[in-house]
């Protein structure tokens, strides 16, 4: 019921659910129907996925086809990156964040740990009901990590998200680096101080 900001798009932008943002493209003045993929620098020679050992002497954008539907990926938004917290009487850290998975596909459990994966706690995931193929919207989570009444120091918060086809983030961005740094879906982990 508004009209849409210049930065988002004005006057006219497209919006490709279950896509990344470089095809929701904005500030349209034309539109083609084309058996033919875009032959545009976004498309061909620039959202793409390589090996982390391929490097800009040796690409060939034409090997890899152009990054549509984005990995499932999580987020834990609170608490954040250092902050120092006590963990409240009944022994439990609260943890907030956000999933999303591409192509429409449901985030079906976001695992957490406290221990670098030792034990995992299945956060409660609050999301639109919308069927599985047509879920776009992101999904926020709450979980509640036990935590060791004696323990104090720095601890590290780690999250994954899986979604409906089972596809679940990897354990580190190391092995899936590459020269654009584009589906960086790594757990997401933050440390931070209890006292
Ligand atoms: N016309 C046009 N549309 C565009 C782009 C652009 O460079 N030109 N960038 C795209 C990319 S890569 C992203 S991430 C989103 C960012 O816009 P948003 O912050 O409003 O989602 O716009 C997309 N649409
Ligand atoms: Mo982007």
């Amino acid at each position: 019921g508004k009209i849409l900001s210049r930065d988002h798009g004005y006057p006219l932008r497209c919006i490709v659910p279950g896509n990344v943002g470089a095809r929701n493209v904005k500030w349209l003045t034309r539109i083609a129907v084309s058996e033919a993929e875009s032959n545009s620098h976004w498309q061909q020679s620039d959202y793409k996925g390589f090996s982390p050992s391929t490097d800009w002497d040796t690409v060939d954008f034409t090997k890899s086809p152009a990054i549509q539907a984005m990995p499932v990926t999580s987020a834990i938004c609170s608490p954040t990156e250092g902050e120092v917290l006590k963990i409240p009487a009944d022994g439990y850290l609260t943890v907030h964040g956000y999933a999303w998975s591409g192509g429409g596909r449901r985030i079906v459990r976001v695992d957490l740990t406290a221990d670098r994966g030792k034990t995992w706690h299945v956060a409660k995931i609050q999301q639109e009901a919308q069927p599985d193929g047509r879920h776009y919207g992101w999904s926020l989570w709450t979980g509640r990590i036990k935590m060791e009444t004696a323990s104090t120091g720095e601890v590290e918060i780690w999250a994954k998200a899986v979604d409906s086809a089972y596809n679940v983030q990897p354990e580190t961005f190391e092995n899936i680096w590459n020269l654009r740094g584009v589906l960086a879906n790594a757990y997401h982990r933050i440390k931070i101080k209890i006292i």
